[in-house]
């Protein structure tokens, strides 16, 4: 199973990474949390700064056989030996991207509506992001995609749809009562005091335990 259960949380990697020591003690923070998926999105650093980060983030997350996805850059995932990939819609195409990474990476496409989440479904995506569902400020240019059509994604596709965009923990029940299968988060844990609690408290308000 490429995804499952413990994977109903997705942490992005914040905007920007100016404390590395700091950052990977919270990323390890996370995963000593329960974290099981992780995606490194770079939007600062150069093809070979990032691939230093890439390395150590792989490298902590198989110690916590966490998933390692990397977002856009197919070739870092592929020399970081990455678990996967997430693309958007403007980048390489899906067909591409699994004919390059093969069947057994793990390969999430980004998707708005219903007509991008079928296509990404058909095409072999192992999972949907779908987004974004409440108004973020962590990515300027995206779609607002809302609740009513996360309930539409859920009738049109059956695999995994994780939900992204303004998820925060007065919000998170709401995107799997409306068919997410998971949850991308980025300020939810990076604006918080303390990853591990931010990572806790989020857990805490999706288990089904109570
Ligand atoms: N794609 C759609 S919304 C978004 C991305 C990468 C940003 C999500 O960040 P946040 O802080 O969890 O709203
Ligand atoms: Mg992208």
């Amino acid at each position: 199973m490429k995804l499952s259960e413990q994977h109903k949380i997705c942490l992005i990697t914040p905007p920007r990474i100016d404390h590395p020591d700091q950052f990977f003690r919270q990323v390890e923070d996370a995963l000593a949390g329960g974290i099981r998926f992780v995606q490194f999105r770079n939007k600062q650093f150069s093809k070979k700064e990032a691939l230093g980060i890439s390395l150590k983030l792989r490298d902590l997350c198989r110690r916590y056989q966490s998933r390692y996805l990397i977002n856009d850059d197919i070739d870092l995932a592929m020399v970081s030996d990455a678990d996967g990939v997430h693309i958007g819609q403007e980048d390489f195409p899906l067909a591409l991207t699994r004919k390059i990474l093969g069947p057994k990476k793990i390969i999430g496409v980004s998707t708005h509506n219903v007509d991008q989440a079928v296509e990404a479904e058909k095409g072999g995506a192992d999972y949907i992001g779908f987004g974004a569902v409440f108004q973020t400020s962590s990515k300027e240019k995206t779609e607002l995609a809302g609740l009513q059509r996360l309930i539409e994604c859920r009738l049109a596709v059956s695999i995994p749809i994780i939900a992204i965009g303004g998820i925060s923990l007065s919000n998170i029940a709401s995107v799997f009562k409306n068919g997410a299968s998971g949850a991308a988060v980025i300020s939810a844990v990076w604006d918080q005091d303390s990853t591990a609690a931010a990572v806790r408290d989020l857990q805490k308000e999706i288990s089904t335990d109570d």
